[in-house]
């Protein structure tokens, strides 16, 4: 499949996932409106949308329809920005903006972006429960794979040991267990989900699990990169002054040379476990391949 394929295909996939957000979100007039104004506010900010785009092209690798994995697709989505509007918050990150326009907390309040992100994930469950059934795996399977990615484990237990590093210079362990639970988990949920509304076989399963992770942590290190590297660019500096370099990154542990070469080498080995789709995992192949050269 040529990689000039890919854009017209996110770029669909992205409107196709935005309008199934807007069917299965509360409606922005219900009430109480504030809520829902708040919740719709963060989900339709400019997202990439690629965990659900990684969902999406995991149901096809698997064979499968992709209309079946438009409700995990939405739900991962969803379950992301939650994460987003608590991890900005002022007892978090203390974030101004995200995806380019103020945080729900500056917009909304602080009690109301707490809200928000709790409306989102309860909600989030409730999209989830719309996906059909297979013949290996049932609405309890699903369930208990995205309520673990949520839990303490994973996303939680990343924030957890985000929040215990804060000013402590991590090594290189310690980021990675944090980009594991933080980044990697959600990722690697969404190839697992979109593959089980395929009726995925454990082996393929097993695949996307190895995919996800490594493509995850791959993503990470690019994004670590692409904050000095447009820090640097904003500030009208050279790239890798020390300065411009948080001390819990790539870029600030093993250098931006070496962290290119981790996010290669990441990559390199997501791709290795697609051998087992053939054809049908080119999708999944240009979406990681796109992402180690994306610039934003
Ligand atoms: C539960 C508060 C709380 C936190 C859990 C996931 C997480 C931990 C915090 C979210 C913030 C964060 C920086 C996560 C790392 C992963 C990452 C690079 C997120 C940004 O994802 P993109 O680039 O964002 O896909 P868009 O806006 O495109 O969806």
């Amino acid at each position: 499949m040529p990689a000039t394929d890919l854009k017209p295909w996110l770029k669909s996939t992205q409107e196709q996932v935005d309008a199934a957000l807007r069917s299965f979100l509360p409606r922005e007039n219900a009430a109480p409106k504030t809520i829902h104004k708040a919740m719709r506010y963060s989900i339709f900010a400019g997202g990439k949308r690629l965990r659900p785009v990684l969902c999406l092209a995991a149901a096809e690798a698997c064979g499968g329809d992709v209309s079946e994995a438009l409700a995990p697709a939405c739900a991962v989505e969803v379950m992301h920005t939650y994460s987003l509007v608590h991890d900005d918050l002022p007892c978090m990150d203390d974030d101004d903006l995200r995806r380019g326009r103020p945080t729900s907390h500056k917009v909304f309040g602080e009690g109301m972006a707490v809200l928000t992100g709790d409306a989102l994930l309860t909600e989030a469950f409730a999209i989830l429960a719309r996906t059909p059934a297979t013949k290996r795996y049932s609405v309890g399977d699903y369930v208990r794979e995205f309520a673990e990615t949520g839990g303490s484990r994973k996303l939680i237990g990343g924030q957890v040991l985000d929040l215990e590093g804060e000013g402590k210079q991590l090594n290189k362990a310690q980021l990675i267990r944090i980009h594991e639970a933080k980044t990697a988990a959600l990722l690697t949920c969404s190839v697992r989900l979109g593959a089980m509304t395929a009726n995925s076989t454990p082996r393929k399963l097993e695949a996307l699990t190895e995919f996800g992770y490594n493509l995850g942590l791959a993503f990470q290190v690019i994004d670590d990169i692409l904050d000095v590297t447009q820090t640097t660019e904003m500030l009208g500096k050279t790239a890798g002054k020390d300065e411009a370099v948080d001390k819990s990154t790539y870029p600030a542990i093993l250098g931006l040379d070496k962290s290119r070469k981790e996010a290669a080498r990441l990559t390199r080995k997501a791709l290795k476990s697609l051998e087992v789709f053939g054809k049908k995992g080119s999708r999944l192949e240009q979406i990681a391949r796109y992402l180690l050269e994306r610039e934003y």
